[in-house]
């Protein structure tokens, strides 16, 4: 059946309903960034349950955190002409010339969890993921409260994301905008630690050799928010007493961790987007229109709020 589709995959999206009308199935090609993280894994675990459940027949690929790799499969994706492709693109930039050969071939693509910055905006269908500048904003927003009526200096390390990737360029300025308004927030050191628990323990290792007084950590992820903790422990420092951590995600080992005080406040991010993209791109194969952008509902958590919310937590 997939065979069929595949060998008469000459027309291709456009006009209404033309897509997936030979047996009624579609295929999507979605390119993975990799397996970096929790986010990441339930994220793929969303995607490939939600395919499943809306009868898509889904070719998917792991790029191991390189844009080559994920260049590599989308190419691919065009050479079995399927349907339609959705990946998340693992940096913002670099992407118009694929993007235009999948346009050329009448293959539409939709962008998920992460942005392009490509200027041609018809490059691709719709962009459905968060808002990742609020994100470091709410994440800037708790500390600023955290220490109101305090004058002394607030000494901030950062654990960066993906170097180039939409989620550590936005978390990084959203979180600089708020905190910039009062001068005793100082950011003393920022790197990346690639979204991973282990290069997040062995930069927070390298923070803590560099600077005697460190009070606060921000990490883009859980994962690598996680890495150092293990880090300020082998230091013999308490995280989240002598270091007041903020994460994103909010994923269960990263709510764990905030529910026993070793992180302070998690910024929520959902990687549950497979049934929003599943039902986008029916949309699109039909023809239908579709919003441009389509964000992602977020909330955030404090310690009280997690052990409320673990049960239930999904991921
Ligand atoms: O926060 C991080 C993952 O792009 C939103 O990627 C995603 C980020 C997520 O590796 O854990």
């Amino acid at each position: 059946m997939v065979g069929a589709l595949s060998a008469c995959g000459g027309e291709k999206e456009g006009d209404a309903g033309s897509g997936a009308k030979d047996d009624g199935k579609i295929t999507m090609g979605f390119a993975q960034v990799g397996a970096e993280s929790g986010w990441r894994t339930a994220n793929t675990k969303s995607i490939q349950e939600a395919a499943t459940a809306a009868g898509i027949d889904l070719k998917f690929s792991d790029a191991q955190q390189k844009q080559e790799n994920q260049i590599k499969a989308i190419r691919s994706y065009i050479a079995q002409k399927v349907d339609i492709i959705a990946f998340s693109p693992v940096v913002e930039s670099g992407w118009d010339t694929v993007l235009k050969e999948a346009k050329d071939a009448k293959i539409p693509v939709i962008l998920t969890d992460r942005a392009v910055d490509s200027k041609d905006t018809s490059l691709y269908k719709t962009f459905i993921g968060s808002d990742f500048v609020l994100e470091g904003k709410k994440a800037g927003e708790w500390l600023v409260k955290e220490y109101q009526g305090k004058a002394d200096t607030v000494n901030i390390v950062e654990l960066q994301g993906t170097t180039g990737s939409a989620p550590a360029n936005d978390r990084k300025s959203g979180f600089a905008d708020v905190i910039k308004a009062d001068p005793k927030f100082k950011v003393i050191a920022s790197q990346t630690g690639d979204f991973t628990r282990a290069k997040g323990k062995e930069v927070m290792e390298a923070f803590l050799k560099a600077n005697p007084k460190i009070d606060v950590l921000y990490a883009h992820n859980d994962d690598m928010g996680l890495g150092a903790i293990e880090a300020i422990e082998a230091a013999g420092k308490k995280p989240g007493v002598d270091i007041k951590i903020i994460t994103v995600d909010a994923v269960k080992d990263g709510m764990t961790a905030l529910a026993a005080g070793k992180i302070n406040f998690i910024v929520e991010c959902s990687p549950l987007l497979g049934p929003q993209l599943m039902d986008l791109a029916k949309k699109v194969i039909a023809g239908e229109t579709i919003p441009q952008r389509v964000l992602t509902e977020e909330t955030t958590f404090t310690p009280e709020q997690a052990k409320a919310a673990l049960p239930d937590r999904k991921y």
